[in-house]
């Protein structure tokens, strides 16, 4: 029954966090997610310093891209994404653009767009966000971003705001 099986997607997930050892929570979401059942890891991003998007009065962020390939439907990969969220301490406080210890958001699902209540693909704010862009850049260089184009366009209309690359 081998020639039944549906070919997994390739997806990108943005990591996020600024609060509580911020590159710990990276490294430990990444664990995590690739120990997910029907998700595996296919690359992973430098770490990157950002400046906050939105209110200032918060610590700089670490960001990163995962690439991986799944056989999850994009809720079932968000759901999953917020229990990770929820173990690595996330509170939501209701305000929109405060800091956290670890945000995971699907960027992109193979090569649908998708506007559902909680979840559209890509993600919103894709284009204006240096801490994504880059780093997917960097691990898909020759991606075309559903509805926006080639990531190399995105980028080079994208200023680098105050990103850094980890070594
Ligand atoms: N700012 C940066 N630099 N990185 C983020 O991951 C990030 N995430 C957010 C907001 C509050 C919009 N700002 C951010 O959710």
């Amino acid at each position: 029954m081998d020639h039944l099986k549906i070919a997994p997607i390739i997806a990108y997930i943005g990591l996020g966090s600024n609060l509580a050892a911020p590159v710990a929570q990276i490294q430990s979401a990444r664990t995590a997610i690739a120990a997910q059942a029907g998700v595996q890891e296919l690359g992973f991003s430098s770490l990157y310093r950002s400046a906050p998007m939105g209110p200032q009065d918060q610590p700089d962020y670490i960001n990163a891209v995962m690439a991986i390939a799944t056989d999850l439907s994009p809720m079932a990969l968000l759901r999953c994404l917020q229990g990770i969220e929820n173990n690595h301490g996330r509170v939501r406080t209701g305000e929109q653009w405060g800091p956290r210890t670890l945000d995971l958001d699907v960027l992109i699902y193979g090569d649908q767009k998708l506007d559902l209540p909680d979840l559209t693909v890509p993600h919103k704010g894709l284009a204006e966000r240096s801490f994504v862009l880059y780093p997917l850049f960097e691990i898909a260089p020759r991606l075309v971003v559903p509805g926006k184009g080639p990531i190399a366009d995105l980028v080079a209309a994208c200023p680098l705001a105050r990103l850094k690359r980890l070594d």
